[in-house]
Parts: C-alpha cells; sequence; structure tokens
C-alpha cells in the first residue's frame, strides 16, 4: 500500500477512497441505539458496486484517526473488521425478519419500518418452485428478439416496457413488464397483453406468484398492525386484500452492459458521472403501501439511509426484501419511512438482474390519513388527507425520482 491510509469520508473517485455506501453518520441517534457503530480507514478497494468488486479494505481508526472520521461502519463487530478476505458485509444494518416467529417478527418490522423503511424477510412461505418457474418465464420472455417485444402492448401504464420509465423522461438499463395485481385486472390482462409463446404457461406462473406474495404482504401489515396494537389486525392488509386493491407486479430485466464495462475501467469521469451511465432504474420512492422485491442472485439494488447515505443490497434469492411506500408513510405521519432506492447495474455482472416486485396499493377510492395509533396527543398532521387516485394523478406528472407526497404537505 504505497498511499497513507484515507479518514472514512463521501467517495469521490479512486480505488483507495472511503465507499460512501457502507459508511454512516456518527450523529444518527436513533441507529446508534440498535447498531453496534465503528469508525474506520479505507486502505484499498470499493465497497459500492457487488459482486466482482475490488473488495474493500478497511481497518479500525486508531485513536487519532477517531477524531475526525466523518462516516462509521454498520453493524461491524471488532471480529469482523478484517475477515480472511478483507470483505465487509453490510448484512447488519438490513433488519431480517423470520415470519415464522410471529412474536418477535411484529416489533422488529415496526422497528425497522421506522429506521429504515426496508427489511429482508425469510421463511416467507412463497414457495421456491413457483418462484423458479415465473423467473424462467421472464427470462424466456426478456430473451425473445426485440422486435418480438415491441409487439406487446407497450407499458401503459400495463404492458412492455424498454428503457423508458413512464412518461416524464425518466430512462435507464432496464427493460420491463409491469402488470396488473388486482384479481379483476389480472383475468382481463391476459388477453390485452399478448405474450408471444406459451402465454398460458407465463400467465399461471404470475398469478401463483402474485397470490404467494400477496398472501406474505397481508401477513406482513398484520404484524405490523399487530406490532402496534391496531384494533383490528387486518387495519392494513385489508386495503390490499380488497378485490379492488390497486396493486401492481412488475418483472424487470437489467442485462449485463459490456460497453460500460469499458467506461468503468477507464474511469476518466467523476465517480457521479460513472454511475448515471449505468443506472439501471432511477432512485424512486414506491407510492404503494409496501412493495416485496425478489432478484435473482445478481447484486445493483441499493437504499437509502436517512442520512443520505447509499447501501447496497446483497441479494438474496430465497428471500424478499420489503420497501415502505410513501402510503404507509403517510399513513403514519411519517413514523414509517418510506425508502429511496435505485438499482446500478454492476460493471462486472456475469449474468443480467432478473427481479419481480409486488406493489401493494389501496383501492383508488380509499382515503388515505394518519391512523390514530400512529398519532400522539396533540401531534401535528404532516399530510392533507388524499386518495390514493388523487395521488396516483399527481404522481404521473412528476419524475421518478421527485418526492411524491410533497403535493400533499401540510
Ligand atoms: O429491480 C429492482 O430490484 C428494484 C426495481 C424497482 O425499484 C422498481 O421496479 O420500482
Amino acid at each position: 500500500m504505497n498511499n497513507p491510509p484515507k479518514l472514512g469520508g463521501r467517495r469521490s473517485g479512486g480505488d483507495d477512497q472511503v465507499g460512501d455506501l457502507i459508511g454512516h453518520r456518527r450523529e444518527d441517534p436513533s441507529l446508534k441505539q440498535s447498531i453496534e457503530l465503528k469508525p474506520f480507514v479505507v486502505i484499498g478497494g470499493r465497497g459500492d458496486l457487488g459482486a466482482g468488486e475490488k473488495p474493500m479494505e478497511i481497518e479500525p481508526a486508531n485513536k487519532e484517526q477517531e477524531e475526525t472520521a466523518p462516516f462509521f461502519v454498520i453493524g461491524l463487530r471488532k471480529t469482523q473488521l478484517k475477515n480472511p478476505n478483507n470483505h465487509i458485509s453490510i448484512n447488519d444494518v438490513i433488519p431480517v425478519v423470520d415470519l415464522m416467529e410471529p412474536e418477535e417478527a411484529k416489533d422488529l418490522i415496526v422497528k425497522a419500518c421506522e429506521e429504515v423503511g426496508f427489511f429482508k424477510v425469510v421463511n416467507h412461505g412463497v414457495p421456491i418452485e413457483a418462484i423458479d418457474k415465473l423467473e424462467a418465464e421472464a427470462l424466456r420472455f426478456f430473451g425473445l428478439p426485440q422486435h418480438e417485444k415491441d409487439q406487446v402492448a407497450p407499458a401503459n401504464p400495463y404492458g412492455y416496457g424498454c428503457k423508458k420509465i413512464g412518461n416524464n423522461g425518466d430512462v435507464g438499463l432496464v427493460e420491463y413488464l409491469l402488470l396488473a395485481a388486482n384479481p379483476e385486472l389480472m383475468v382481463s390482462q391476459r388477453s390485452s397483453i399478448a405474450i408471444p409463446g406459451d402465454s398460458q404457461l407465463f400467465w399461471n406462473a404470475v398469478s401463483e406468484n402474485v397470490g404467494a406474495v400477496r398472501e406474505m404482504a397481508c401477513k406482513v401489515l398484520e404484524m405490523i398492525a399487530q406490532g402496534l396494537k391496531m384494533e383490528e389486525k387486518n387495519g392494513l392488509s385489508k386495503l390490499i386484500s380488497d378485490e379492488k386493491s390497486d396493486s401492481f407486479f412488475r418483472l424487470n430485466h437489467y442485462p449485463p452492459c459490456p460497453k460500460l464495462d469499458e467506461v468503468a475501467h477507464h474511469r476518466v469521469g467523476d465517480e457521479d458521472d460513472e454511475r448515471k451511465l449505468r443506472i439501471g432504474f432511477g432512485e424512486h420512492t414506491d407510492p404503494q403501501l409496501i412493495s416485496a422485491i425478489r432478484s435473482n442472485d445478481t447484486t445493483g439494488l441499493q437504499i437509502c439511509l436517512r442520512d443520505g447515505t447509499w447501501v447496497s443490497v446483497p441479494p438474496d434469492p430465497s428471500s424478499f426484501f420489503i420497501n415502505v411506500g410513501d402510503v404507509l408513510q403517510a399513513m403514519s405521519n411519517g413514523r414509517f419511512r418510506s425508502v429511496r432506492h435505485r438499482v446500478v447495474v454492476g460493471d462486472s455482472w456475469k449474468e443480467a438482474r432478473v427481479s419481480m416486485i409486488y406493489f401493494g396499493g389501496p383501492p383508488l377510492n380509499e382515503k388515505i390519513a394518519p391512523l390514530p395509533c400512529f398519532m400522539a396527543l396533540g401531534e401535528e398532521r404532516l399530510y392533507h388527507d388524499f386518495t390514493w387516485c388523487q395521488y396516483k394523478n399527481s404522481a404521473y406528472m412528476t419524475t421518478l425520482g421527485e418526492n411524491r407526497l410533497f403535493h400533499f404537505q401540510h
């Protein structure tokens, strides 16, 4: 190591800078309580680009460095600071919830919704065979020649989209199928979205997954209700189990991008430019109550912590990741956090990232207002009441990264 060690701080390029994706500012008291924080210095490598990246090498900061180090490693215990591969795990920052342990899960979920707005769910009950079947169908579809995919109904809102996300100029290195996930529309879309080949196989795999993931999402919402001691256990889950629930299902495909590989290796520009070039899905919050993401074993998903630090989410094909959405943030009067997230295409991916996401939304005419269990005596409301339909109308006029609750703020 020729260069002197650098203190933790926001990365600005170069191989021996700190990764802004694993650090955390000192001054977040809520996280300090639950996660062990350690000051660190980076002595080599990167930390934000996922599988295949040069492993980041770190060392605990010494006494003198501790004073000035602006970032702390999250959840790293002393014994983990240097594992045999010098590889940092950020698993500790992402709460893991075992749905087979409901007593423990309900409190853990509430805490995760408050602190991070994001958590991983294991023992979720969605059959792995159903997931595998749908992943195979998704790969079959995305592997079709472009002209065949272009024949499928354009995503307006339901159908196939390539690179263009929404109608307001957002683009990403992604192609996708956006599908309805409420029982009525799920039947009618079979005829309006013409999937080439054995479409029956495709639609059956979608139905099976949507049904099972919705059930899991309901369970999570019921646990939240129990954790909050709400009167009705189904006070939240009924919004997405309703026949008229306006829920979506999305299959995303992010092909590896060899051209960008070159860009990354030459690294002439600044780090931010490089990341912009590799945006698969730009940063945003999800609009609905909650979303459940499952991906194959390819990295790319990143979430933003409360202090603005981005962290990479290690993929886990056997689990689901749950995001709190804007509706739940509004219903909790801001106590739950609608998490900003994005997908960055890796510069050394061996295979495409394939993700499937269930977005659990309420019926269109549902009035969104803070639930009494979230309101302390005399607490001021952060948002006006709005219907889900009003939110959607307003959101359709915004770009992906905008704060779409802004229009409803008091
Ligand atoms: O592909 C992913 O993992 C996440 C994509 C996403 O955030 C979305 O489709 O809204």
